[in-house]
């Protein structure tokens, strides 16, 4: 069959202040260059890209603590996430999927709090790791680590208005393929009413499974889905290009199975409301790889049935 899809636009998020690792700032570029556009018209995919937003980054700041918090670089994802947030809010309002580049994921607090704007938000968030940490709990004080538990406004986050999206909550929020969770967020994802699917998951039921039951629960009793595709969610033996590395993930196979049945999703109920693909750094990258990855996932799940 084939339908019509609404529009997507392309922002890029050039930020690196939610993680340690110089280099993820230029992910935009690896995915733009890793043939994004090709990509995208292959797919069928009416797109405008916005180019990049203006966002601080490492190297225009000029020193490491500017801020009291146990969280580092605070006061710079507050500012990324207020600019974020109203820009997606603006693609969003032009009746276009945004598509949001990263970027540490770090980003994913702007694009949900933004998308949240909308209306009731599920969030499906394929990843290594659980980033469920607060600056409390957190044993780097890196930010990327805590996009999830900012939103919901999770334990310190309760206090920071500006980096939750309302609209978000556990029963509608879904982690897939975690491998990599802290102490403290096992306990918290246990205790809540989130879902989490794990490599043994997969492992035992199969990618296609997994994702139709995760994209359920996100889609129940709500309009849209925000889906946030950390990089790291692959094997490193598929996606080096990555800050935190976590060895027994998903193959790129099984990742463009998800991001299929996330297209079949959108086909079907038009469940797709915005997507970032986020943490691929070129610097620790092999000749681009895990960009040109990115850019195929991307335009797979936002991509027609072409048959
Ligand atoms: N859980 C660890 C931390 O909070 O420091 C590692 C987090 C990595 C977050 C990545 C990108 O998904
Ligand atoms: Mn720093
Ligand atoms: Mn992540
Ligand atoms: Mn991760």
């Amino acid at each position: 069959g084939s339908r019509t899809a609404p529009p997507v636009t392309v922002l890029g998020v050039p930020f690196d202040l939610g993680a340690d690792r110089h280099g993820v700032d230029m992910g935009p570029s690896a995915i733009r260059y890793g043939g994004l556009s090709a990509a995208l018209d292959a797919a069928g995919v009416d797109y405008a890209d916005a180019g990049d937003l203006a966002v601080p980054t490492l190297r225009t700041r000029a020193d490491e603590a500017t801020d009291e918090s146990d969280a580092k670089h605070l006061d710079g994802v507050a500012e990324m996430t207020e600019t974020l947030a109203d820009r997606v809010d603006r693609a969003l309002g032009e009746g276009t999927v945004p598509l949001v580049l990263g970027g540490d994921h770090s980003i994913a607090m702007g694009t949900m709090r933004g998308a949240a704007r909308a209306g009731p938000l599920g969030v499906v968030w394929f990843d290594a790791h659980g980033d469920y940490n607060t600056p409390t709990s957190s044993p780097s004080g890196n930010v990327h680590g805590m996009p999830l538990a900012a939103a919901h406004g999770y334990g310190d986050f309760a206090e920071m208005p500006w980096a939750t999206a309302s609209n978000v909550v556990e029963e509608n929020t879904v982690i897939v393929g975690a491998r990599s969770l802290d102490r403290d967020e096992q306990a918290v994802l246990r205790d809540s009413d989130m879902s989490v699917f794990t490599m043994s998951d997969i492992d035992s039921r199969g990618i296609g499974p997994v994702v139709e039951e995760a994209l359920d629960i996100a889609t129940d009793g709500v309009d849209g889905v925000h889906v946030s595709l950390d990089l790291d969610w692959l094997d490193p033996e598929d996606a080096p290009g990555v800050g935190t590395p976590v060895p027994g993930g998903v193959t790129y196979r099984e990742a463009h199975t998800a991001m299929e049945r996330v297209a079949d999703r959108d086909a079907a109920e038009s469940a797709l409301r915005s997507l970032d693909v986020v943490e691929v750094n070129p610097v620790l990258d092999t000749r681009n790889e895990t960009g040109e990855k990115a850019a195929s996932l991307a335009a797979t799940a936002l991509g027609k049935q072409i048959l």
